[in-house]
């Protein structure tokens, strides 16, 4: 816990609050509740928290995301006496839903070391295909239904995207089996870049070599890319519609042998696209890249 040093050892009801991003009254109540309040004393001053109590609280926290229910995780909490930084805790019977639940609850607590390790060891163990469509795009979707509905949380966005972010570029390429890499780019003013990050992942377990470009990329950029490495497939992503212009494939510069154009988001008109394949999820883009590819 980077913010807590040891100057602070004893923190009041607000200090512990602001670490762990919860309200103060969701405290007062655990301490009311179950007993899990400040052990600290200090003379003529209200009760203070100490380093191990925070250890506590921390790992209560933990235990409600992962679903223990609150008077259950209470009792354990009370209990525990190990480091501030405590173990992720995912009950393995916990079905998808129920994790994404988990990774919800935990993103909004700002919980960042949660999501990481979450995601991390599920990309880890199942690969980035599975990780992604069960777990990180029903947990993408959900932050963006509770931002359109409160317009409030965008913060947890950013968040959650820099953790995905740093997962995704984990995945290493170890043994490229395409001497030309595929190129991915976000089109025109597109923000949204994770997918990309998440084809490029995918491909990397698969030994394929992509260029990826990230978001906003200028049509300049990617016509060059396609003129000095002339890849076999391009993937082209768009969420915003008024990004999605066809412009953007269609007045590529012609390099031989012709790449494979896909292209892929909710952006793209399917009906003014013919010359290039619509991609609709990261199974299947990788499939179709790995034709292009030749494997
Ligand atoms: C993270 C995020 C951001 C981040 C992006 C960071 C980054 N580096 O990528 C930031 C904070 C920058 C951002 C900004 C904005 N965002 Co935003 N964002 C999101 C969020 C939460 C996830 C985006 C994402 O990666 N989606 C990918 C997957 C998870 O979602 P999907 O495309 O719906 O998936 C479907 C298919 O594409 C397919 N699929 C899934 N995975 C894959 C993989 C491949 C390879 C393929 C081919 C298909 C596929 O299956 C899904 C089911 O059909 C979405 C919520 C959402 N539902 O997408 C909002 C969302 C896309 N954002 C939205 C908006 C409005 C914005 C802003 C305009 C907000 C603003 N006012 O500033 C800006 C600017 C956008 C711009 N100019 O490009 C809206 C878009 C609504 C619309 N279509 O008009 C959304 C849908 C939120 C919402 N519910 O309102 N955003």
């Amino acid at each position: 816990m980077s913010q807590l040093t040891k100057t602070e050892e004893f923190l009041s009801v607000a200090a512990v609050a602001r670490v762990m991003a919860i309200a103060p009254a969701t405290l007062r109540t655990w301490d009311r509740r179950y007993g899990l309040g400040p052990s600290a004393h200090q003379t003529g001053q209200h009760r203070r928290y100490s380093s191990g109590d925070l250890a506590k609280l921390l790992h209560m926290r933990r235990l409600i995301v992962s679903g223990v229910v609150p008077a259950e995780a209470a009792e354990i909490a009370k209990k525990y006496d190990g480091p501030l930084q405590v173990d992720v805790v995912v009950e393995p019977a916990m079905t998808r839903t129920e994790i994404v639940t988990s990774l919800f609850r935990a993103a909004n607590g700002l919980d960042e070391r949660f999501v990481e390790e979450v995601l991390a060891q599920a990309i880890k163990k199942e690969g980035v295909v599975k990780a992604w469509h069960e777990l990180v795009v029903p947990l993408l979707v959900r932050i963006g239904e509770e931002w359109e509905r409160t317009e409030v949380g965008v913060e947890v966005e950013h968040l959650v995207t820099e953790i995905i972010q740093r997962c995704l570029h984990r995945v290493e390429l170890t043994n490229p089996l395409n001497s030309r890499p595929v190129l991915l780019a976000a089109v025109s003013e597109e923000q949204h870049s994770l997918t990309l990050l998440a084809v490029k992942a995918a491909l990397a377990e698969r030994n394929i070599a992509s260029y990826y470009l990230g978001a906003r990329t200028p049509n300049e950029a990617i016509s060059s890319m396609v003129a000095r490495v002339a890849p076999p497939a391009i993937f082209l992503w768009a969420i915003m519609p008024e990004n999605a212009d066809p412009q953007y494939f269609r007045n590529l510069p012609k390099v031989r042998p012709a790449p494979r154009i896909l292209l892929g988001g909710p952006g793209w008109d399917r009906s003014a696209c013919s010359g290039a394949q619509i991609v609709e999820d990261l199974a299947s883009t990788c499939e179709e890249i790995s034709r292009a590819v030749g494997l």
